[in-house]
């Protein structure tokens, strides 16, 4: 099949979707055609594969736009893409605006004769946080209705976009997936080791994410800063955001600073994940936690809140455990009882991994598939 994936191409889950879909839908011999405004981070990690392929979505500077149309450039890209690479389908990931561009492409190109079906996966905050402003709710249910299909990265994501927006469509949930054989990583390969983070043999705790509001860095600090009190430890800070000013005065306000190591934006975290002990997740909303997700397949267990589908990544009690927002007496107690000693660490670490196995690519990738090929029926296959 010729597939055109559409996604934001900055650090955040919904991007890493998108194109770890499309890297793996490359590899079973597709070809797949990435069209975004730059390129998906994560599209240059990893092999290289002549199934790929990157279109820009460029758009003049005028004056007279003191907002970019960008949605409107990204449509007219889509004709483009579809008409002169032939593509079969659309697979659009984040509503905003990517739906509506779509849906704009679909039905202009239906006006010469192409039929192109396209679908729309839900990630998160395109539906719970920026998508329930009034000032997109009505495009945004309009172009999931037309949508060929809907999924959702998880079932609360698609009981929330039922409650919020009473769509018509049908969603389908399909989760989220990490490639299990990239994460174990052989000595040599592994540029990490514990000891440049820990000298001492402190625990190492780490949070990856995009550092905004939603995900309550501070109350990492928090966490961390009672953890430390009972033993040495250290904590990675990955990612960087709107965050970062406020998370660096309540470092030096709680006196930690000293044990913390902020890295900054990292293409692939997967080998500083291997050097740590428990993943911290403290986020108001999470529709999946696929930043969670990554950790445990690398055997480290989370300490995260309950809410939106993080209970259906992190198992309570087994892989980690889960706490109300902003708990975070509940948090650091719950981050003891799985660092006290090396035995409970071990078997919460091999638990993670087991359970991220379920999230492997070869056991998610067909039912993407299976849904593309419901609307390429006569091109089913390569
Ligand atoms: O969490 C973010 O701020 C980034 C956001 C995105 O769209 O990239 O992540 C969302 O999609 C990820 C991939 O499906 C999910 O794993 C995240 O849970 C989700 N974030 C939220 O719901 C806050």
């Amino acid at each position: 099949m010729k597939i055109g994936i559409v996604c934001y191409p900055t650090f955040g889950g919904s991007g890493v979707v998108a194109t770890e879909l499309g890297k793996a839908l490359a590899d079973k011999g597709h070809s797949v055609h990435f069209i975004t405004y730059s390129q998906p981070f994560r599209l240059g990690v990893g092999t290289f594969s002549s199934n790929l392929f990157y279109h820009e979505v460029s758009f003049i500077n005028y004056p007279l736009f003191e907002y970019q149309p960008y949605e409107s450039a990204l449509a007219s890209k889509l004709v483009d893409v579809v008409k002169y690479e032939q593509l079969d389908l659309l697979h659009v990931h984040y509503a905003i605006p990517h739906a509506s561009a779509a849906l704009m492409a679909r039905n202009i190109l239906a006006t010469e004769g192409i039929q192109i079906p396209f679908i729309t996966t839900l990630h998160g905050t395109d539906i719970t946080l920026v998508g329930k402003d009034p000032s997109f709710g009505p495009v945004i249910r309009y172009s999931l209705n037309q949508s060929d299909a809907v999924t959702a990265v998880s079932e609360s994501l698609k009981r929330d976009t039922d409650s919020i927006f009473r769509i018509t469509k049908d969603i389908e949930v399909i989760p989220n997936f990490i490639n299990m054989a990239e994460y174990k990583l052989s000595e040599n390969e592994n540029k990490c080791q514990k000891k440049q983070f820990a000298p001492n043999g402190e625990k190492i705790l780490i949070h990856v994410s995009n550092f905004r509001k939603v995900k309550r860095v501070e109350d990492v600090l928090r966490v961390f800063d009672k953890v430390r009190k009972q033993m040495p430890a250290k904590l990675i800070l990955v990612g960087d955001g709107p965050e970062r000013g406020n998370i660096e005065k309540l470092c030096r306000e709680l006196q930690t600073c000293g044990d913390i190591i902020s890295l900054g934006k990292i293409n692939d975290p997967k080998e500083v994940l291997s050097v740590a002990d428990l993943f911290l997740l403290p986020s108001e909303t999470e529709s999946f936690g696929l930043a969670a997700l990554e950790a445990m397949a690398m055997g480290v267990p989370v300490i995260s809140t309950n809410t939106g589908g993080l209970p259906e990544v992190n198992v309570q009690g087994i892989t980690g455990f889960l706490s109300n927002v902003g708990d975070v007496d509940n948090m650091a107690a719950n981050a003891m009882r799985i660092l006290k000693d090396n035995e409970t660490l071990k078997r919460f670490s091999d638990k993670a991994r087991e359970q991220a196995q379920r999230f492997d690519i070869s056991k998610i990738l067909p039912y993407y598939e299976e849904l593309y090929s419901r609307f390429v029926k006569d091109k089913v296959g390569v």
